[in-house]
């Protein structure tokens, strides 16, 4: 441990995402003397990194963005439903220069560890560059998706062309024109991927192991009146995202799925199908991810329009998800995805009964067939949730490390704070809600930042969750998900389980039980004087 201490701190932020910038802002407004440290050489956090063709988000502009100022909802426009990832890095660069939020940054640094040195009740952090700080606080807004996976591909270096991860895309662009390009993954980034890269490459090979449920976004520019009646409801709309179990501002569904007929079905789904997105999920019946046969009865809706978009029998079976529930994997929202599957340019290999066995110098070789391309893309996913969190060594409490005590799963206190990690806080840690992440950052940045106020106004030196509190919430986070289908999602590799990284132990490692109801336990903790922590003076 060096003891070269340069500077102190009251906060160290590591991030300048959505979550960096809010959390800075914040402490910054409560006069405490905070540094974000930044891998990147611009903010923007995911929407800095993942520049590959077709990015944008997949929840509308309006909700996904940040409120803490009426100023900014006010100035800031949005050109589509969905951005696309140059304009929702441009409006987080608004962000940080409206709010001067650059001169606390230190971009091209990451952290490589962060030590608690209980003698003085502070954090050392060290970084890449050499830096040395001590803080009382260290505050993480490391992202849900930030570490990238990269299955181990025997031969994957022996590839001749040139090999893109969609999430460092280099920010130059990349021209595929009149190449035969192979991508291997058929997430949400792929699938936004696919369409946009078809448009470009000679012949296109799209190597899938697990079909996902893909419903249409149904993007399209937003109009002048609409963006001014949004920007005048802001705050409505916010209080009714803080009330949504995915803190989104939609309506309930009509119910439950088995009170309607056959053909009262088809319509209502038709409805959701056309408002797109999420809203199929979450405006058409209530039970999809309750109840088996409703959430059946809505994938093979989605299955039925498969056969009926791709022309090719064959192509359309391929992609139509069987044997695990819609919504067991964080389903995509598509932008003409399965069209994509008419061109004659783009063909689809599965791989989940003849699994790729090797990269090789021209291409790769699955169990039964070779195939041959000049640019490999890996749209292979994150080691989501505790990866970005575990690279770095953050020690708590006799040197333990936050790798060793997340070994057998990840164990938090609200997802925001770590028994034995004391004075450390994780904005959309393990076990917060996956959910519409800006409306559930900015409930975490409030309860951080009134934490920080309340501890300096009582003279605490020291935050940390108790053991019980923290057990009793890794029981909750489980049990609230095991009356959902969503654990199934496990025996697909889907990331919320944990289950998409060989070797990792699947457990669920969000929060699962409503946002509303997190964010409700989040402030009656706050009101109870902050239950479930020990604040020592
Ligand atoms: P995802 O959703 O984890 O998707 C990763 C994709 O890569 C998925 O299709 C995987 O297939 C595939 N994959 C991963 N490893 C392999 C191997 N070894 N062989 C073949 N195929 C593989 O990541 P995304 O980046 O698309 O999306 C992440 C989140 O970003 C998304 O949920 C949104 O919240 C935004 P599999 O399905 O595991 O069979």
């Amino acid at each position: 441990m060096s003891t070269a201490v340069q500077t102190d701190l009251d906060v160290v932020v590591i991030g300048a995402g959505f979550a960096g910038l809010a959390m800075l802002h914040r402490v910054r407004e409560s006069g405490f003397d905070a540094r974000v440290y930044e891998a990147g050489d611009g903010v923007g956090g995911t929407w800095y990194w993942n520049r590959y063709p077709g990015a944008r988000t997949d929840s509308e502009c309006y909700y996904y963005c940040l409120s803490f100022s009426k100023e900014l909802v006010e100035e800031w426009s949005w050109s589509e439903r969905y951005p696309g990832q140059p304009e929702m890095l441009r409006y987080l660069d608004f962000v940080a220069d409206k709010f001067d939020l650059r001169k606390d940054i230190r971009f091209g640094t990451r952290v490589t560890s962060a030590t608690f040195d209980e003698s003085s009740n502070t954090w050392e952090v060290a970084t890449d560059t050499g830096e040395r700080v001590r803080s009382r606080f260290v505050i993480t807004g490391l992202g849900l998706l930030t570490a990238p996976h990269i299955p181990d591909f025997r031969g994957l270096d022996s590839f001749a062309g040139d090999t893109y991860l969609t999430c460092r895309w280099p920010a130059e662009g990349v021209d595929l024109t009149g190449k035969r390009v192979g991508i291997i993954g058929t997430g949400a980034t792929g699938v936004q991927a696919i369409p946009i890269i078809a448009e470009q490459a000679a012949q296109l090979t799209v190597f899938q192991r697990t079909p996902n449920y893909v419903v249409p976004a149904q993007n399209r520019p937003m109009e002048p009146d609409e963006i001014a009646d949004l920007k005048a409801r802001h705050y409505e709309i916010l209080a009714k995202a803080r009330n949504h179990s995915f803190a989104m501002p939609f309506d309930p569904g009509h119910g439950p799925t088995a009170e309607f007929s056959e053909e009262e079905r088809q319509r209502i789904y038709e409805e959701g199908w056309a408002s797109g997105g999420f809203r199929f999920l979450f405006e058409t019946f209530d039970d999809i991810i309750l109840d088996e046969a409703a959430n059946e009865s809505a994938a093979e809706f989605i299955r039925s329009k498969i056969r009926g978009i791709v022309h090719d029998p064959e192509t359309a079976e391929l992609l139509s998800p069987r044997g695990y529930p819609y919504a067991g994997k964080r389903p995509p929202a598509g932008h003409d995805y399965y069209e994509a599957y008419n061109r004659d340019t783009v063909s689809l290999v599965d791989i989940s009964k003849a699994p790729i066995q090797e990269i090789t110098p021209t291409g790769l070789r699955t169990a039964d067939a070779t195939y041959e391309f000049d640019v490999l893309i890996l749209a292979t996913g994150f080691d989501a949730v505790t990866g970005a969190l575990t690279s770095i060594d953050i020690r708590g409490r006799d040197g333990l490390t936050l790798k060793e005590k997340w070994a057998d799963g990840p164990s938090t206190y609200l997802g925001l704070t770590v028994h034995d990690f004391p004075n450390l806080f994780t904005i959309s840690g393990p076990g917060s809600p996956f959910a519409n992440i800006p409306v559930c950052i900015e409930k975490n940045v409030e309860w951080i930042g009134n934490a920080l106020d309340h501890a300096r106004k009582s003279g605490v030196e020291v935050v940390e969750a108790t053991a019980e509190a923290e057990a009793d919430w890794d029981r909750q986070v489980q049990e609230v998900v095991s009356g959902t289908l969503l654990t199934q999602g496990a025996k697909v590799h889907s990331w919320f389980t944990g289950a998409n990284i060989p070797g990792k132990k699947p457990v669920v490692n969000v929060w699962f039980g409503g946002a509303n109801n997190y964010f409700a336990a989040c402030d009656a903790v706050a009101e109870r004087g902050y239950e479930g922590l020990t604040l020592t003076r």
